[in-house]
């Protein structure tokens, strides 16, 4: 058999994972699901979300020059959940990374005893933390900021959930003159009602990506099998001036858990990106949770995403 296009994109680190909870200068369970930018010297910053021995999650930095190797961890979590704090009283987890300047803003995933909602950070050290907003009620996670305005406004992608004839998962986006009050919100992409794999529900991965043909997105989808869940990640792009505006869809996922790390863990058969980092020859750097457990790396030329993407329409 032929190995398909799409499973040929992203080449494994063959060193994965390169962050497991044994690498962790303090007791934890799992470290997965990081976001990823770069510091103001380069250097790749990764923060990880981090379940510890109780089920709640926090976030903690870990830089690297070459982000592959000789990661230099926090000595204790970077930023804990305020539990006096209802949006946050079982966790915060999954971040997504976006930089104005010298201003990093983080949406991430605060877990409310309502449910999971999104909310929004801002630091400039990944020392010292701003809490700006929620961007609504629960049930919603999986959210990004592009790293751009439009006309003068942020825009944010998220995924709300509602349970109405059956649980409707799909990717929104919406529009924000300063990060508190968010509204135009429009659906921008379906979860399949089918037997494909991105059919139970959608979310968007990593920060959309500029590049000459529009923002590249990834989101993961989740295919509900009698053996559980399965996470994927897939791609679309989206017009460079009008977010709203879809200009293709990918068919085929392009990474799926295949790995031995991505197939066992806490929960099996899940790979989860929140970050990529687009280096100066144009290859792109995905970091991503494996099974709930570790952090994998994967590498793909941005040109043949693009290439895949427009070439094999959904
Ligand atoms: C999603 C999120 C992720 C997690 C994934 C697989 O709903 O909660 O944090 O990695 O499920 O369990």
């Amino acid at each position: 058999m032929t190995t398909p296009r799409s499973a040929q994109l992203f080449t494994r680190y063959p060193g994965n994972p390169i962050l497991s909870p044994h690498d962790w200068p303090y007791t934890v369970n799992a470290v997965f699901n990081p976001g990823a930018t770069l510091g103001p010297d380069g250097e790749t910053l990764l923060l990880v979300r981090v379940e510890d021995r109780s089920g709640i999650s926090h976030l903690t930095l870990a830089r690297s020059d070459d982000g592959v190797t000789n990661w230099k961890i926090d000595p204790r979590p970077t930023l804990m959940p305020q539990t006096s704090r209802f949006e946050e009283l079982w966790g915060i987890e999954d971040p997504r990374i976006v930089r104005f300047g010298d201003e990093y803003l983080i949406a991430h995933t605060a877990v409310s005893s309502a449910g999971p909602l999104v909310a929004l950070l801002s630091t400039r050290d990944f020392r010292d933390f701003e809490r700006l907003s929620t961007v609504s009620p629960p049930e919603n996670k999986d959210a990004s900021l592009f790293p751009v305005k439009f006309d003068g406004r942020y825009a944010i992608i998220h995924r709300p959930v509602f349970y109405g004839y059956r649980a409707e998962a799909h990717i929104w986006i919406s529009f924000s003159p300063d990060l508190r009050h968010w509204g135009d919100h429009k659906i921008l992409l379906e979860s399949r009602h089918s037997v494909h794999w991105d059919q139970e529900k959608i979310g968007i991965g990593p920060p959309p990506l500029w590049t000459n043909e529009g923002w590249l997105i990834m989101f993961h989808g989740v295919k509900g099998t009698a053996a559980g869940a399965l996470y994927r990640a897939g791609l679309a792009v989206l017009d460079p001036h009008e977010p709203t505006r879809v200009l293709a869809r990918a068919d085929e996922w392009v990474l799926g858990p295949e790995a031995e790390y991505e197939r066992t863990g806490d929960v099996p058969g899940v790979v989860f990106p929140c970050g990529w980092i687009r280096d100066d020859d144009d290859t792109v750097r995905l970091y991503y949770g494996a099974a709930d457990t570790c952090v994998g790396l994967a590498t793909a030329r941005v040109d043949d995403l693009l290439e895949f993407v427009f070439s094999h329409p959904a």
